[in-house]
């Protein structure tokens, strides 16, 4: 019926060109892109079937099989329900999109009680489930979200290593996660995180990379912009809070903590360095400044000294905590940054919480609650959303690494909450899974060898691989320095000793040094000061070449940090199309034969599929069929059956 309805059209009758009938008859056309659409989804479903999930990183299945449950939230004015289809009036980011990034920050400082960042759409997911939630998962809890933390300081949702991720395992664009959740969530600032020069990557990029990236965000709906370093380099910082501050975002410069400012032998990182660094900040003209615990190594002892000593220096300036639970002192150390005078302290929702992602919020919450340290967040309202993460985290249980508890070991080897799950995933999986507290020595001792470094992305990196390749070499810290002049070390460790990531305080330890890079050039400053701009229109052009004019400005930025992670996923959009809009149980693992479910390719086109059966492998075509049914239309889907 449809090709009747296409050939007898009037504009196809005419014989018009083609571009013209697709703008004069938008229905039509609609209808043949909604069929190619539906076309290529049952394609990656059959490919499901018949060969499972290629999403790297999964094991199995998700566990979680039945009907999400979604809360109710409760009016703030009576018992009644919201109607959360409606987006609430009031949230911080009124005050930041009428007032500014200025007025944003002084209101902040003058609130009474503590404010939350929620960190569950981001770093949580990325401590536990490496990265692995979905747009969709996000979108679908995003209007109850939107009112149950409606009082939050910010979520983070953006930046780490979510949009490397999504291009790349999850087949989904990470500008269009921005701004479907802005659309959803008009009224909290949404949060990301940027690595300073090296953006959402891991390398340094050239600086009209980074000025443009920073705009681009704030433009899609980007709010604060936690900047930071992973050497605390503040050369490299200076770049992205100048680059925010163009773009008008709120600069929330962020110095990584690391070591223990509360244990008088370990002296290299103490509190006087900290002190110094905010006072360069500050001298910087940020709005927030970000304490970033990446490892969970900020005890309350010390987090009492820490904030109670810049809030003693600088009692005006907003003070935003953020660490990881690995070692188990979380709640402890949020509670008491903010007796000592935090303004905003990060937890995740708490089924996504704890261990190696943020302490729990309900925990804090419930803590704070009639005192006058109230996060202005309900109980209730945690427990709501808490309702739907259990059952989304069961979702995702494929990509559990399988941290089951607190390890206070993270206070000697101090690896970053994502990166212990990463190792600890991967240590496993190269069958190194007997030795993993081997790679927890070993880590320790890359760290001294790279000098005694800050480890966050991508600094821990270096240790990580520097770590992974004394235990498969079965090399100590000794025969390292002994046989540096000849080991053939991993390229992240070769460029980081060059200076490619920029100087470390306290300077790259020699003669380690020349021994690891011989003849190998020597970066004395900051790295992307010696970079050619990247000509970003030509870029352009290549891509409107390469892939048609649908290619977005959004596009070029992608393709500018990510250049292979791009191309790859324009050939997953290119084969399969959309795949965001596929619900996660049957993204990641296949239908039960006769079960029938939806998928909403956009507002009012939705499909229902059944799958009924597949068939038996054609020896010949090494194919086989995959048999569903598509709005009650029968169809088979040839799949070449890579087993
Ligand atoms: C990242 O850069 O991905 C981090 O989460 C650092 O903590
Ligand atoms: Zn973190």
């Amino acid at each position: 019926p449809f090709l009747q309805r296409l050939i007898t059209h009037d504009a196809f009758m005419k014989g018009e060109i083609w571009t013209t009938f697709i703008d004069d008859t938008p229905d039509l056309f609609r209808l043949v892109e909604s069929k190619n659409r539906a076309q290529k989804i049952l394609k990656y479903l059959g490919d499901i079937v018949v060969n499972g999930s290629s999403i790297k990183g999964q094991i199995g299945e998700p566990v979680f099989k039945g009907e999400i449950l979604y809360p109710e939230i409760r009016s703030l004015a009576g018992p009644e329900s919201v109607d959360v289809c409606v987006p609430p009036e009031h949230g911080w980011r009124h005050i930041l999109v009428e007032k500014g990034p200025e007025a944003f920050a002084k209101a902040v400082r003058e609130y009474n009680g503590v404010l939350i960042m929620d960190t569950t759409w981001r770093d949580a997911h990325q401590s536990l489930l490496a990265t692995r939630v979905r747009t969709i998962d996000l979108l679908n809890i995003a209007p109850h979200t939107a009112h149950a933390l409606a009082n939050a300081y910010s979520l983070e949702m953006w930046g780490g290593a979510t949009f490397d991720v999504a291009m790349r395992f999850l087949y989904e664009d990470p500008w269009d996660r921005l701004s479907k959740l802005r659309a959803l969530v008009p009224n909290i600032p949404f949060q990301m995180l940027l690595r300073g020069a090296n953006a959402v990557g891991y390398t340094s990029y050239p600086d009209n990379v980074i000025y443009d990236f920073c705009q681009k965000a704030k433009d899609h709906g980007m709010d604060i912009f936690r900047i930071f370093d992973s050497l605390n380099y503040i050369e490299n910082m200076k770049l992205g809070i100048d680059a925010v501050k163009k773009a008008g975002g709120v600069v929330e410069a962020a110095i990584c903590y690391t070591g223990d400012i509360s244990n008088p032998n370990k002296k290299k990182f103490d509190l006087e360095y900290y002190l110094n660094l905010t006072e360069q900040l500050v001298n910087l003209g940020i709005h927030v400044l970000g304490i970033k615990d990446m490892a969970g190594l900020l005890k309350p002892e010390a987090a009492k000294l820490l904030i109670g000593s810049i809030r003693k220096k600088w009692p005006d300036l907003p003070i935003h905590v953020h660490t990881h639970d690995t070692g188990g002192t979380g709640v402890a150390s949020m509670l008491a940054s903010a007796l000592a005078g935090a303004d905003v302290i990060d937890l995740a929702i708490d089924s996504m919480s704890g261990t190696t992602s943020q302490p729990s919020m309900g925990a804090v919450v419930s803590a704070l609650e009639h005192t006058d340290l109230g996060t202005g967040i309900r109980l209730e309202d945690v427990h709501a959303l808490n309702g739907y993460w259990e059952q989304a985290r069961k979702l995702y249980s494929c990509f559990e690494a399988g941290v089951l508890s607190a390890d206070s070991s993270v206070y000697e080897h101090e690896m970053p909450g994502g990166q212990y799950t990463n190792l600890m995933f991967q240590a496993s999986q190269l069958g190194l899974g007997k030795q993993w507290n081997e790679i927890k020595k070993a880590y320790t001792e890359a760290n001294k060898l790279c000098g005694d470094i800050v480890k966050v992305t991508p600094s821990s990196k270096v240790v990580g691989d520097l770590a992974q390749f004394m235990v498969t070499n079965k090399l100590k810290y000794q025969d390292v320095i002994s046989r540096a002049k000849t080991l053939n070390f991993p390229t992240s460790v070769v460029e980081f000793f060059q200076g490619y990531l920029g100087q470390p305080y306290g300077g790259l330890p020699e003669p380690l040094r020349s021994d690891i890079i011989r003849d190998l050039p020597r970066i004395d400053r900051r790295p992307g000061s010696t970079m050619k701009p990247l000509n970003l229109s030509e870029l352009k052009a290549e891509l409107v070449s390469k892939y048609g004019r649908s290619i977005r400005d959004v596009d070029v930025v992608s393709a500018s940090i990510y250049p292979k992670v791009f191309a790859e996923y324009r050939e997953i959009l290119e084969k399969y199309g959309d795949v965001s809009v596929i619900p996660t149980r049957y993204f990641l693992g296949k239908p039960e034969i006769g079960e029938e479910f939806s998928i909403q390719l956009e507002e009012g086109v939705t499909l229902i599929i059944k799958y009924l059966a597949v068939g038996p492998l054609n020896a010949s075509t090494g194919k086989r069929e995959v048999f569903f049914e598509l709005n009650g239309e029968a169809r088979a889907i040839a799949v070449t059956d890579t087993s």
